[in-house]
């Protein structure tokens, strides 16, 4: 059985308007109303948000008001969450839509903040987390909708550790350039990354959210989950559909939806229809399409009394200047056009600035010849879909602009970039005379996607991604490295006949120092690793990311031991005079592009170095001022991964390092040869304390004994919190030390 919904938006799917005869309840227009609802019905549950007008101080007003909600709660399981006039207006009017509504279309430039808004913003989620605590039960799935509640998903995290939290980004997520200038960056990220799981529209807003994650947290990702710590954030791209039978159940079987038709068949007939549906936003490019229409009537004088536009714009955020602005270019642009081009019969745009009936768009969506979808910027863009979906005929052109979330999975309809005007209005004239049977092709394979990718499969593999992260927790956590018992490992050791001991070396045998030449092996180090070496039972490799030259000349002189240098790159087996590429002939002529890179944010980091080794270039910032470092290394990181995606190379970060070097270079790989020396080893040690070393740890998991050094996500069984810890255990495993009843693994060493 599924467990309950409790649905989280801003806005619930009905809306209270005050009117002059009193309250009236209004259905929400909106792409999230229309997906959401058919779900929630489908699921059972609760669906929590925002319910429109309040009313003003009047006792009666306020009543009659109360009761109405009431009614929404028992009849329709809608929970409305009053906020206070201020948080109101600041919440909404303010951060949520001058903020980050523009910076997340790509529209910085007009970006407005307030720090009185951002204060409204996490008021409002407050109380919104407030709400859903209340009603929260054990098995709950907690789906949190939107920008608007961007900090909901941690707030809710601190509060019920345990519940199930999905987020959903309906709107886009902005590239790594942009998104940084958002004040209060920071939090919005921590905000989501308190959910279980993060879903976009599509690949490219994840891996723009991935790409700001790295940049303004420095937090690496994967592909498809990100760790917070001991906990796993899922991420997934799950384009949003649309339900279908509502708009094809019209068309078929609702007598009103005919007639409309009937009527705008006739009114319209010897005209070719182009349809626009949007809300009147400028991220809608409203203009862009009026002023393309105005040069395709120009150039093509023989498309006079032959063509109309109807432009459907539903008023929307009125309260916000940029809007007000907004519907005045645009009303002053038809009344141009008309102008201009229009005669006594014929109006070119018909312009509707309001929202129309379902049953009368439906009917539009039918009539027209092209539908003109044209954003600068969407999450997905539901009316392309819609018009797809009550064209199953196989008649109408879908023009559509790349800038849509829609685009990634409508490849048959004719992409427009609705900001080169020039080419927008050939691509037009081109769908309004398009052939027949290519129309048809391209409709059909889009109305048969259309049907299939519809909101019930997005809503349950969403619910169903939400699950699987949550059922995955169990896992992850039984994966978290335990504390280790030397008496246990000790006796492991000593039972064992084959064994493998695997050593990083910086950071876990030794502290780190300023420079790499100052991290000299102390003596008492180089005994150790020689006793340990001597032993028959023993093969000892010491995989460094060091250059050979490095490793000979600090540890040569150990017979019987493996050097592994430069991750793995070179190896030099025990008792052999020479060093073993672990590929040959490989080409390093990739430094030449690299090194001018990292040499210009040396010059941007005082006391960071370049360090040229053979097979890869490291830039050391450890001696640099933390936080600037920190945050120069993010954007390098950034920079180069993009840079090197389709490369044999990779960055990677190590600590207070960069390093690039090519993707086969890693201690996981050095394994095979190991393995190869010492099969079947009946004890396997592997410790280390960076990245560098969890390719090792992730490839002999389970059968080994295998130490993260330092606090941290890891994939090692076991962890300990410095080098002393290491040294103290090899020390055990040479007999130097007595084993006492539990040995402190913390306890110091002392160095020569
Ligand atoms: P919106 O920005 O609202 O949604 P969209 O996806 O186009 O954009 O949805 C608009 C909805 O409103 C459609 O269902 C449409 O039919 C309806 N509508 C538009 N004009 C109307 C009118 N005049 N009268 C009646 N109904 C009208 C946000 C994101 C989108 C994302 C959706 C869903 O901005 O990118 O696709 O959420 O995730």
């Amino acid at each position: 059985m599924r467990s309950r919904l409790i649905v989280v938006s801003n806005r619930l799917p009905l809306t209270l308007r005050k009117t002059e005869r009193g309250w009236a309840t209004e259905r929400s227009s909106g792409g999230l109303a229309t997906a959401m609802n058919p779900l929630l019905q489908k699921n059972g549950g609760i669906w929590i948000g925002w319910p429109g007008d309040g009313a003003d101080n009047d006792e009666n007003e306020e009543k009659e008001r109360r009761s109405i909600l009431q009614n929404w709660e028992q009849t329709e399981r809608c929970i409305a969450i009053d906020l206070p006039g201020e948080v109101s207006t600041r919440f909404y009017g303010g951060y949520a839509n001058q903020t980050l509504w523009p910076v997340f279309h790509n529209f910085p430039s007009l970006l407005k903040f307030d720090a009185k808004d951002w204060d409204a913003y996490v008021a409002a989620n407050r109380i919104f987390c407030q709400a859903v605590v209340e009603r929260h039960q054990p098995d709950d799935l907690v789906w949190v909708h939107d920008y608007h509640l961007m900090l909901l998903p941690q707030m809710l995290r601190a509060e019920l550790p345990d519940a199930a939290i999905g987020f959903f980004l309906h709107i886009p997520f902005p590239s790594g350039e942009i998104f940084p200038v958002l004040p209060r960056r920071e939090d919005l990220l921590q905000g989501l990354l308190g959910a279980d799981l993060v879903a976009f529209q599509t690949h490219g807003h994840l891996q723009q959210f991935r790409s700001a994650l790295l940049r303004v947290q420095g937090v690496e990702s994967k592909i498809n989950e990100v760790a917070v710590g001991a906990r796993i954030v899922r991420l997934e791209a799950l384009p949003i559909g649309i339900a279908p039978e509502e708009y094809t159940g019209l068309l078929e079987n609702d007598d009103a939806t005919a007639e409309y038709y009937a009527e705008l068949a006739a009114r319209h007939k010897g005209r070719k229809v182009l349809l626009a549906v949007d809300r009147l936003d400028y991220t809608k490019g409203v203009p862009e399409r009026l002023r393309t229409y105005a040069r395709l009537l120009k150039s093509s004088p023989q498309l006079k009394d032959k063509v109309i536009l109807i432009q459907i714009a539903v008023p929307t955020r009125e309260g916000i200047a940029t809007y007000q602005d907004l519907r005045t270019e645009v009303n002053q642009m038809v009344g141009e056009i008309n102008g201009k081009f229009g005669t006594p019969d014929w109006t070119p745009v018909v312009y509707i600035n309001r929202a129309i009936e379902r049953k009368e768009l439906v009917a539009l969506y039918k009539l027209a010849d092209v539908c003109w979808v044209g954003p600068l910027r969407d999450g997905m863009n539901l009316v392309a879909k819609e018009y797809v979906a009550c064209n199953g005929d196989g008649e109408g052109v879908l023009v559509l602009s790349e800038f849509a979330g829609a685009a990634a999975e409508m490849g048959e309809a004719l992409m427009i970039n609705p900001f080169d005007e020039e080419r927008t209005e050939a691509t037009v004239e081109r769908a309004l005379a398009l052939d027949p049977r290519e129309r048809r092709l391209r409709m059909r394979a889009l109305h048969s996607r259309v049907l299939h990718n519809n909101v019930f499969r997005w809503g349950d593999r969403f619910l169903t991604a939400l699950q699987e992260a949550v059922a995955a927790r169990g896992r992850y956590a039984d994966t978290q490295p335990k504390r280790l018992r030397s008496s246990e490992i000790h006796e492991a050791y000593m039972q064992a006949r084959h064994r493998l001991l695997i050593l990083d070396y910086d950071g876990t045998l030794v502290p780190f120092a300023n420079h790499p030449e100052q991290a000299e092996p102390p003596s008492v180090l180089i005994r150790l690793l020689t006793a340990l070496a001597a032993d028959p039972n023993n093969c000892v490799a010491l995989v460094s990311g060091r250059q050979a030259e490095n490793l000979e000349r600090w540890f040569g002189s150990i017979e019987g031991m493996w050097l592994v240098a430069e991750h793995g790159a070179e190896l030099k087996p025990p008792r052999s005079d020479s060093w073993e590429p672990l590929r040959p002939q490989v080409s390093t002529d990739w430094k030449s592009t690299v090194m001018p890179i990292l040499e210009h944010y040396v010059d941007r980091i005082p006391g960071s170095f370049v360090e040229e080794k053979k097979y890869s270039l490291v830039l050391h910032y450890r001696m640099a001022e933390p936080e600037f470092s920190e945050w120069l290394a993010n954007e390098l990181v950034s920079m180069l991964e993009a840079m090197l995606a389709e490369t044999e190379l990779r960055a990677s970060r190590g600590a207070k390092t960069i390093e690039v070097r090519p993707v086969w270079v890693n201690k996981g790989e050095t394994l095979e040869r190991l393995l190869a020396a010492q099969p079947d080893p009946d004890f396997l040690f592997a410790a280390g304390d960076d990245r560098t070393d969890e390719d090792l740890f992730e490839r002999v998991r389970g059968e080994a004994w295998t130490v993260h050094v330092g606090t941290g996500p890891t994939h090692a069984a076991f962890a300990v919190p410095n080098f002393e810890s290491i040294r103290r255990l090899l020390e055990l495993f040479a007999g130097a030390i007595p084993v006492l009843s539990e040995p402190n693994l913390q306890g110091n060493v002392r160095e020569n």
